[in-house]
């Protein structure tokens, strides 16, 4: 008998806010084999009844007490974007590594600071950027590069569920969720994927934005933006384009971006994870995840064998691991940073500069 010593092993994490997406990464730290120490919110009852639906052990009410608990390596921070600057700076200046929900920060310098604090302090600092974590994500990454010369890169991110007056989220509020709404949510997955897959960066862009639903039940007068369309264009000479609502019925979390190179295309559709669209002058093909087909940078994200359908908890399943792993001291390729988190938050500034000026912003 051999005894498996737990402690060296077990990332102690905290999670703040109790939302879905909390919900998600708690469950992402228990697949990791992590101990799931405790969850925090302002309202101690909420943690205390999330903390028991999540498995964890403690319940605070509030993130500084967690924070300062001494009990933790790593810190979720699950609230709406407000608050995750303060609470990241706050939880690195104890030493802790953050996950930190995007958007990173409600503004582009703040979210640079972010990233440097990080750097200075030597820990890991990681975004939640999950779909790069789907296994046809990166088996597009890994074919993409023998495509040759990239020349346009589309597509669009599409949710309905602000479509009508009664919808309400904080998000909509500006000064909870930031100036750029949509962008920020979702535009941030969308541009996030897109440099990662390609590994260029875009050099310019044009946006415009709109207002949809003008007068929300609960919120009142809507100032941040129901839908975006922005044009850009890549440091390697590449034109782009994409759309991006919450105002889109029947379009529930469709991201989507369709690649065209100089020998083939490449169509990924998060809603339908487990297909690869590979376009090709002498013909087109649907490449469906199987392990024993992916390339070997693909693999490891595809644990599932051919013919059991893999999604959404999967991805962000993987990401939380590989975050845990970098915490541990080894190394994963891809995993969202900081600087990622910055890079995402200064090309949402850059489209709101655009719509207030007009016209073209370099970024
Ligand atoms: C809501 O738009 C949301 O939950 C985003 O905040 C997430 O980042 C996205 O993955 C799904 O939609």
């Amino acid at each position: 008998m051999i005894e498996i010593r737990r402690e060296s092993l077990e990332v102690k994490a905290g999670i703040i806010g109790t939302g879905f997406i909390a919900r998600i990464h708690a469950r992402a730290t228990r697949h990791a084999g992590a101990r799931l120490i405790a969850v925090a919110d302002v309202n101690e009852e909420a943690a205390f009844e999330a903390g028991r639906r999540f498995g964890a052990e403690l319940a605070f009410g509030s993130a500084d007490e967690l924070i300062e608990s001494g009990l933790v390596d790593v810190v979720h921070i699950c609230t709406p974007n407000h608050l995750h600057a303060p609470l990241a700076l706050k939880a690195m200046e104890a030493g802790l590594a953050v996950i930190c929900e995007k958007p990173l920060a409600t503004d582009a310098p703040t979210a640079v600071l972010m990233a440097e604090r990080a750097r200075e302090a030597g820990l890991v600092a990681a975004v939640p950027f999950a779909y790069r974590f789907h296994a046809m994500v990166r088996e597009a990454r890994a074919r993409l590069a023998d495509l040759g010369r990239v020349s346009l890169i589309q597509g669009s991110y599409l949710q309905d569920w602000l479509l009508k007056a009664t919808d309400d989220n904080w998000r909509v509020d500006p000064n909870k969720g930031g100036p750029g709404r949509t962008i920020g949510d979702i535009g941030s997955h969308w541009f996030d994927l897109v440099e990662f897959v390609t590994g260029d960066r875009i050099t310019k862009l044009c946006a415009q934005t709109s207002v949809v639903v003008t007068d929300r039940v609960q919120s009142g007068h809507v100032l941040t933006e129901d839908l975006a369309t922005v044009q850009f264009a890549t440091a390697a000479g590449a034109l782009g384009s994409v759309s991006v609502s919450q105002v889109a019925p029947g379009r529930k979390n469709r991201l989507f971006v369709e690649i065209s190179a100089a020998t083939g295309s490449l169509a990924f559709d998060q809603e339908n994870p487990e297909r690869l669209w590979l376009g090709g002058r002498e013909g087109s093909q649907l490449l469906v995840r199987d392990p024993i087909a992916l390339a070997e940078a693909a693999a490891p994200y595809s644990p599932l064998p051919a013919g059991h359908p893999q999604g959404f908890h999967d991805c962000f399943d993987a990401f939380v691991a590989d975050a845990y792993a970098t915490i541990r001291g080894e190394h994963r390729e891809g995993l969202p940073t900081f600087d990622d988190g910055a890079r995402a938050a200064r090309l949402t500034d850059a489209a709101l500069q655009s719509v207030r000026e007009g016209g073209w912003v370099t970024c």
